[in-house]
């Protein structure tokens, strides 16, 4: 299989030319000046950009949480990701009760086995840190290709800090990074109770229950075990001003503390959850959307390099029947989440790009090129010989209205609906295989289920 994309725009994490790409099986094989190679496909691709297919390293695919389970699997979420432009998907992989981390590596492998349409990796998430679990990082690391490794502050599942001194210092050992859902958990059971007490439980107050000191906090306490162990970590769904203060204060200081933030931070804000008929659950998630203020900082971050990566934090749950049901007297059973990774590139272009936020160049290193050097994907990210041939060719004059039912994730609502795009995919490949295209109104999936394969990643060798 061989594609001969001419005339394009390339856009890389730091410039942009016009030349022909072309690939050949797996990888971008020449790029170049009126390259004349035989193809099996030839895209007329002027007028449009040819970006690096975009990575989400935060998504949640069928994860069990809060009595139910997200609700894509490892064939729907992909589909959906290659529908937004989106070629490659590092997903968090939950380690439960007594289960060893490399057995909770095989195990969700093996419900992606022959079910996914573009590449992925696991982030094994620590939730059980026996002293035979923390020993298991370097062969996770070494031996597995997973060399990142996600703690939570909050929820029953979270770890001690004891515990995150042991990981940080085992990850610093073999080159892992360790990735911290931070939120201090005592705030915000105090603040659930005086809630309580109050009778003030509907989705609004769930915004309240989790205030941006709940998150600076945090992150200002593990960047301080950062400082004393002199290892790396990066803060998944950073959604406040205070807490982008705390990572920037720290980098400042020369402690290696970096944060991704998601479309829905830098786009939604509290009022959502204001929203009649209950549907403020649709934005219930952790951490919860914050003001406008915040976004506005979140964008001059991402802008000035303070925050290095956007993901999605992909966590759908139904609103009719999940979200509008099991929290509808009480906004702590609401389940915590929203889908989000088939609208990643588009809101991103749209919002950012268009909108003069941050550059074309710079919305590739936060989607694609930042993100593979992040988590060790050496042949992704990027358009350039002998990388993966992992191509969104893109049409920046396309206009699409977000709506659910043009959309493929397996739920039943998006929180952009109605929203108006300029720009989106015109075709995607996978490794040099076409998954998506632009068909009428949308994007169609035209791959081939299965054709995904698990990425080992590559440990971080600056320590
Ligand atoms: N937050 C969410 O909103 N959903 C999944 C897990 C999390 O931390
Ligand atoms: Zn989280
Ligand atoms: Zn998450």
């Amino acid at each position: 299989m061989s594609v001969l994309i001419k005339g394009g725009r390339i856009i890389t994490a730091t410039g942009r030319y016009t030349a022909d790409v072309f690939a050949e099986g797996d990888k971008i094989k020449a790029i170049g000046s009126d390259l004349d190679y035989p193809a099996d496909e030839i895209v007329d691709a002027s007028g449009k950009y040819i970006l690096p297919g975009a990575i989400d390293p935060h998504t949640h695919i069928s994860m069990p949480f809060m009595g139910t389970h997200a609700q894509d699997d490892y064939e729907t979420g992909t589909i959906a990701a290659a529908c937004g432009g989106i070629t490659t998907v590092v997903d968090f992989d939950l380690q439960q009760k007594g289960e060893s981390l490399l057995e909770a590596i095989e195990r969700k492998k093996s419900w992606a086995e022959g079910k996914t349409v573009v590449d992925y990796s696991l982030h094994p998430a620590v939730m059980d840190p026996r002293p035979e679990v923390i020993a298991e990082v370097k062969q996770a690391i070494l031996d597995y290709g997973t060399p990142s490794f996600k703690i939570f502050m909050v929820y029953d599942f979270r770890v001690d800090d004891a515990t995150m001194i042991k990981l940080l210092e085992e990850t610093k050992r073999y080159g892992g990074l360790v990735q911290v859902h931070a939120e201090n958990v005592y705030i915000i059971q105090h603040m659930n109770e005086v809630l309580e007490k109050e009778g003030k439980l509907t989705p609004y107050y769930h915004s309240l229950s989790r205030p941006n000191i709940a998150e600076e906090e945090a992150i200002a306490r593990a960047a301080k075990m950062v400082e004393l162990t002199g290892s790396r970590i990066y803060i998944v769904h950073l959604s406040s001003k205070e807490g982008l203060f705390k990572v920037k204060e720290a980098r400042d200081n020369g402690i290696d503390v970096f944060a991704e933030t998601c479309p829905q931070y830098l786009l939604l804000n509290e009022d959502r959850y204001n929203e009649p008929d209950f549907q403020g659950a649709k934005y219930v998630m952790s951490p919860p959307l914050r003001t406008r203020e915040s976004s506005d900082a979140l964008w001059t971050g991402l802008k000035g390099g303070d925050l290095q990566v956007v993901s999605t934090d992909h966590c759908p749950f139904d609103f009719n029947g999940k979200k509008d049901m099991f929290g509808k007297d009480d906004y702590k059973k609401i389940p915590n989440g929203a889908p989000g990774i088939e609208t990643l590139l588009m809101l991103m272009h749209t919002e950012g790009v268009v909108k003069g936020k941050i550059s074309l160049e710079r919305m590739v290193d936060v989607l694609s090129t930042g993100t593979a050097r992040m988590f060790g994907l050496k042949d992704k990210g990027e358009i350039a010989v002998g990388k993966d041939a992992d191509i969104v060719v893109f049409d920046p004059e396309q206009k699409f209205t977000i709506t659910q039912d043009k959309l493929h994730m397996n739920v039943d609502y998006t929180p952009y609906e109605g929203m108006e795009m300029t720009g989106m995919p015109h075709s995607v490949y996978s490794r040099g295989k076409k998954v998506a295209e632009w068909r009428d109104d949308h994007v169609e999936f035209v791959g081939k289920v299965g054709s995904g394969r698990f990425v080992k990643r590559e440990p971080f060798e600056g320590f």
